[in-house]
């Protein structure tokens, strides 16, 4: 059997992205905001139904310097049960993440403990749309107003993701997305920042440009984060078939809760209501009590037979080793029973339903 990965980049037809860059080699333009980078954002600007983007050379940036654009100070709310960059952007912006916990129905921050965190030094909160699902935004929202606080959500995983008929980065003051080649929609590497206030877009353009006005002015301490020609390119390719993508990871993933849904002792991503999902992540709880094997007995049986599911996110971010001492995980409980637990199967376009079916059989294998 051939090996079998969480994930695996859409590639567009060679000749499609080949005919796309094309033009570079007439007009040696090869970065810094040049036609492809101009073209993608205002594909972007329709195709995520938002009125202002920015792009980046990736979702990490995209975060981190939006942080920085926004001039934040002391405490921001968080969750941990998130990929490293989503702490790392808060820390490393110079600012004090405070972990609120997760719901255990769609991993996203539990809106009822967040008031609880608020304190004098909290400026923002940031949430994330973990494994594409949608935070209670609407709550957030109110609660942002409340204290005056800023709203920048994590949507990294979020790609195409509405919520009442909005495209998902019209909710906050910014929203980040990734456009890593692991995602629904991949620029190879890539993010961008879709915001509401358009004097944060001017901060923005210049501070993913080492803060440069123009040639003579430099207003910001900013930095080199910038999407070049050939990863915008791809981005324009990709974009053309995003939906159809959509549309066939929407495939495996009923034949996944077909075969999965009543299984004693796993239980399913829930699905959320006016929300229309774009199916990023294929995420099981495994309750070892009920299955009768442990999510590690799981992921294992499956990585012998060449099948690498991953455990995103297991550890939480507030127990990763370079902050010991500082966060601790039990502070999170839920956050930390449900990475214990968490297994995410393989979801992705050209995933065969022989091999569905194959990855189901060896997990209810292990049921006992
Ligand atoms: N916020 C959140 C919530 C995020 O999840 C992420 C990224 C970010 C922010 C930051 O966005 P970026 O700065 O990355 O744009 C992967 C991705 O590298 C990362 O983008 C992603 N989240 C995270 C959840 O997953 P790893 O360390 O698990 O990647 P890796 O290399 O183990 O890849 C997973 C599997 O994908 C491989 O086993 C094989 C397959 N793969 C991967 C690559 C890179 C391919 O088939 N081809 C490829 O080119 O982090």
């Amino acid at each position: 059997m051939n090996e079998i990965y969480v994930t695996r980049p859409s590639l567009p037809p060679f000749e499609e992205y080949a005919e796309e860059i094309k033009g570079i080699w007439e007009t040696h333009r090869l970065t810094n905001m040049g036609s492809k980078h101009l073209e993608l954002q205002e594909r972007l600007l329709d195709y995520l139904d938002v009125k202002a983007i920015e792009l980046f050379t990736n979702g990490h940036m995209a975060l981190e310097l939006t942080l920085q654009a926004m001039n934040l100070k002391g405490e921001v709310i968080t969750t941990p049960f998130t990929f490293a960059s989503t702490t790392h952007a808060i820390i490393r912006s110079g600012l004090k993440p405070v972990f609120c916990d997760i719901n255990p129905l769609d991993f996203t921050m539990d809106v009822s403990k967040i008031e609880s965190l608020i304190t004098d030094a909290t400026s923002a909160i940031l949430p994330v749309h973990v494994y594409g699902n949608v935070c209670a935004v609407e709550e957030i929202e109110c609660i942002a107003q409340k204290y005056g606080l800023k709203v920048i959500y994590d949507a990294a995983h979020a790609v195409g993701v509405t919520y009442k008929g909005k495209g998902i980065a019209s909710y906050g003051d910014a929203a980040c997305f990734s456009f890593h080649a692991t995602k629904v929609f991949n620029t190879i590497e890539g993010g961008a920042v879709c915001f509401r206030d358009t004097e944060l877009g001017d901060v923005l353009r210049k501070i993913k440009n080492f803060g440069i006005r123009d040639a003579e002015h430099v207003d910001y301490v900013g930095c080199n984060a910038k999407m070049n020609e050939f990863c915008a390119a791809m981005g324009i390719c990709n974009l053309r078939r995003l939906e159809e993508e959509i549309r066939e990871r929407e495939v495996i993933a009923k034949q996944y809760r077909k075969a999965l849904d009543s299984i004693s002792g796993i239980r399913l991503n829930d699905t959320q209501e006016f929300t229309r999902p774009n199916y990023a992540y294929f995420p099981i709880v495994i309750e070892e009590e009920k299955f009768g094997a442990s999510r590690d007995e799981v992921f294992l049986k499956l990585k012998e037979k060449h099948i690498f599911a991953r455990k995103y996110f297991y550890p939480l971010t507030n127990a990763f080793e370079c902050f010991q001492g500082q966060y601790f995980a039990d502070h999170t409980p839920v956050a930390l029973r449900m990475s214990q637990r968490i297994l995410t199967l393989p979801i992705y376009v050209g995933l065969s339903e022989t091999n569905v079916e194959k990855i189901c059989n060896i997990i209810l294998s292990c049921k006992k």
